[in-house]
C-alpha cells in the first residue's frame, strides 16, 4: 500500500509495517522547496547520492530560467561526487554547504568574491555535533543512499555512514535512494552508535580499533520516509595515480620513522591504530607500511579506507580497520562483495563523530597521517587554503586527529607547481594546526621530529630535514633576519616567500 502523505492517522496506524511509495528522482526533487535545508549521505564519493541531486538541478535551472529564486543548503558527511556537489554548483543551486568538498565547481563557487556559494570549513567529527545542537537550524530533509529498506524502518546504509544517523534523525522527512548496485552482503559492516547531547553524554565504549558498541541498521520511524527511489550506479571513485618516485619516497620515510620508534620502545611492540588521510600520497604511505618488515600487523582507526587498505586487509597486514567511509573504486568493491564473509567483522563503518572521535583517538592512541598543503618553521600546518585565500578542500577530518594523536604526522612533497612553490614556508599563509598539535613532518627528503623542540630548533630542523635544496639557504636568510624572541618571526618579511609567489610566479625570488 502507498503511502498517504496528506493522512498522518493512517500514517501513524502504518507506523510498524509500512510499504513505501516507490518514485522517480524528478518526484523527489519536486517536493523540495527554495531555501530548505538537506543533510545528504556521502563521506568522499562513497554512499554519496547519484540521481536526486541531478534532478534538483534540473528543477533550479527551470526556477531560475522562470526568474524564481532556487537554492538550498546541503550537510553530508564530507565531500560528495560530481553527481551531487558537481551538478548542483554548476546548477547554482547551492546556496550554503558544509563540511568539507573536493569539487573544482563547487570550489570555485566558494571562492567566488562575493561568495557564491557560503562554504564552512568545519571540523568532521563536529558536524553531527552541531547539527544535534540545534547550531544548524532546522534539516528540512534527509536524503540517504541505502542498500535495503525494512517495512518497519530499519535502513541498511550503503558504503559510508557519515552524518546519515544523525540527519535521519533530526529531518522532517526522509527521501532515500535504494542503490541495488551494492550488496546486501553489506550488513554487519556498519556500527551505528549515537552519543547523547551534553551533559547527558557518556563515554564511547570502544576500546580498540574493532571494537562494535552499536547497530547494523539505522532506525527510522518510517513513516518520515516520503519516497524511495531505485538506483544501480557505482559510487564515483577514481582510481589512484601509480605511485611516483616522490610519493614512494614520502612513504619510506614515514615507514622507516614509525619502525624506529617502535625499536626504541617509544611505539609499543603490537603498534598502535593508524589514522591515514585521502589522496596519493596517503595511498603511499599505507602501501610502504605494509611493505615495511619491521612494522607488524597493524588496525586502522580513520574516517576514510582506500584501495590500498583492502590488500593490506586481504595479505593480512591490516587487522581491523574501522572508519565513516569505504572510499574504494568499484573492482575493489566487487573483490569486497565477491567475499564478504572474509571482510565483514574486519571492516566496521561506524558515524563521522565516532570514526573521529577526539575522545577514542586520545584513548586508543592513534598515529594520525594526513596531508600539508604547507609547513611553517614553527610547525604550523596549512592543509585547506592556498595562498591564504582560496579553499583547496577544506580541513575534513585532519584536525580531529592531529590534535588527539599519540604521533601527529603530516606528508607533503617539498615543492609544488615544478619547484615553484615550497611547502616549507617561514610562516603558513593559513593555519589550521599549530604547533603545539604537529609533532612529524616528513617529505621525499627526509623527517623532521619537533616533539619537545623549541619553536627555533625545529626552525633548524624542518630547513635541514625536509625542505627542497633550492630553498635552504633562503630559508635561512630568513632566519637570519629573525632578532632575538621565542619564535622565528619576522613580521615585516613573514610573507616573502608567498609575495614572490603572487608577484613574480616563484618563490625563489623572494628576498630578505
Ligand atoms: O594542484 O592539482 O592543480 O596540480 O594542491 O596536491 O600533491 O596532488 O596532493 O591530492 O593529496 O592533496 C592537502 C589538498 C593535498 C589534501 C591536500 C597543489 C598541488 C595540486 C593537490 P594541481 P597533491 P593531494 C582527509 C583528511 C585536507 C586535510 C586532510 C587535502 C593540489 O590532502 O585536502 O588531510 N587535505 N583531511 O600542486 C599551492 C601549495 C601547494 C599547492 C600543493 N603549497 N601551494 N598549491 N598544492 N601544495 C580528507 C577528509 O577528511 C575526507
Amino acid at each position: 500500500m502507498a503511502r498517504d502523505l496528506k493522512n498522518p492517522c493512517l500514517n501513524f496506524l502504518n507506523k510498524n509495517k509500512m510499504s513505501y511509495k516507490y518514485i522517480t528522482a524528478e518526484e523527489a526533487a519536486s517536493f523540495i522547496q527554495n531555501g530548505q535545508q538537506i543533510a545528504m549521505s556521502g563521506f568522499t564519493p562513497a554512499g554519496a547520492l547519484k540521481v536526486i541531486p541531478k534532478a534538483l538541478a534540473a528543477k533550479a535551472e527551470a526556477e531560475h530560467a522562470a526568474g524564481r529564486p532556487f537554492k538550498v543548503s546541503l550537510i553530508s558527511g564530507a565531500s560528495t561526487g560530481d553527481s551531487c556537489d558537481g551538478v548542483l554548483a554548476r546548477a547554482k543551486a547551492i546556496d550554503f554547504r558544509t563540511p568539507y568538498q573536493s569539487n573544482a565547481d563547487l570550489r570555485a563557487g566558494a571562492n567566488a568574491a562575493p561568495n557564491e556559494i557560503n562554504f564552512v570549513d568545519m571540523h568532521l567529527s563536529m558536524t553531527p555535533q552541531f547539527m544535534n545542537y540545534g547550531f544548524m537550524g532546522k534539516i528540512d530533509w534527509a536524503i540517504v543512499e541505502a542498500v535495503d529498506v525494512s517495512d518497519n524502518g530499519e535502513i541498511l546504509l550503503s558504503t559510508s555512514v557519515g552524518i546519515s544517523p544523525t540527519g535521519l534523525k533530526l529531518a522532517d522527512k526522509i527521501l532515500i535512494e535504494l542503490n541495488e548496485y551494492h550488496s546486501k552482503a553489506l550488513r554487519g559492516f556498519h556500527d551505528i552508535y549515537e552519543t547523547a547531547n551534553p551533559p547527558m553524554r557518556r563515554e564511547i565504549p570502544i576500546y580498540s580499533a574493532g571494537d562494535r558498541c552499536g547497530s547494523e541498521v539505522v532506525k527510522v520511524d518510517p513513516s518520515k520516509i516520503v519516497g524511495i527511489v531505485r538506483t544501480n550506479l557505482a559510487d564515483e571513485v577514481k582510481p589512484f595515480k601509480p605511485t611516483d618516485p616522490i610519493t614512494q619516497k614520502i612513504g619510506e620515510n614515514v615507514a622507516d620513522f614509525l619502525a624506529s620508534e617502535m625499536k626504541a620502545g617509544r611505539i609499543p611492540p603490537e603498534f598502535l591504530p593508524i589514522q591515514s588521510g585521502v589522496g596519493n600520497i596517503a595511498n603511499a604511505v599505507l602501501g610502504a607500511l605494509g611493505e615495511n618488515p619491521d612494522i607488524p600487523q597493524f588496525s586502522m582507526y580513520s574516517e576514510v579506507l582506500q584501495d590500498s587498505v583492502i590488500d593490506l586487509i586481504a595479505h593480512g597486514h591490516i587487522k581491523t580497520a574501522s572508519a565513516t567511509s569505504l572510499t574504494v573504486t568499484p573492482e575493489k568493491i566487487q573483490e569486497i562483495y565477491a567475499n564478504p564473509d572474509f571482510f565483514r567483522g574486519k571492516i566496521i563503518l561506524r558515524p563521522q563523530e565516532i570514526s573521529n572521535s577526539p575522545e577514542v583517538a586520545r584513548r586508543i592512541g592513534i598515529i594520525s597521517i594526513n596531508t600539508a598543503i604547507e609547513v611553517d618553521l614553527e610547525g604550523n600546518v596549512n592543509s585547506s587554503h592556498i595562498m591564504g585565500k582560496n579553499l583547496m578542500n577544506g580541513i575534513g577530518g585532519s584536525g580531529d586527529f592531529t590534535r588527539n594523536a599519540y604521533i601527529s604526522i603530516y606528508t607533503t612533497p617539498s615543492v609544488a607547481k615544478n619547484g615553484a612553490i615550497s611547502a616549507i614556508v617561514p610562516n603558513v599563509s593559513h593555519c589550521d594546526h599549530t604547533e603545539h598539535s604537529v609533532n612529524i613532518i616528513a617529505t621525499e627528503f627526509g623527517v623532521a621530529d619537533l616533539r619537545c623542540k623549541t619553536p627555533m630548533q625545529r626552525a633548524e630542523i624542518l630547513i635541514e630535514k625536509c625542505a627542497h635544496p633550492d630553498y635552504k639557504e633562503l630559508l635561512r636568510d630568513y632566519l637570519k633576519a629573525v632578532s632575538c624572541g621565542h619564535t622565528p618571526q619576522t613580521l615585516a618579511k613573514a610573507f616573502a616567500f608567498h609575495e614572490a609567489f603572487v608577484n613574480e610566479k616563484d618563490m625563489r625570488l623572494a628576498k630578505f
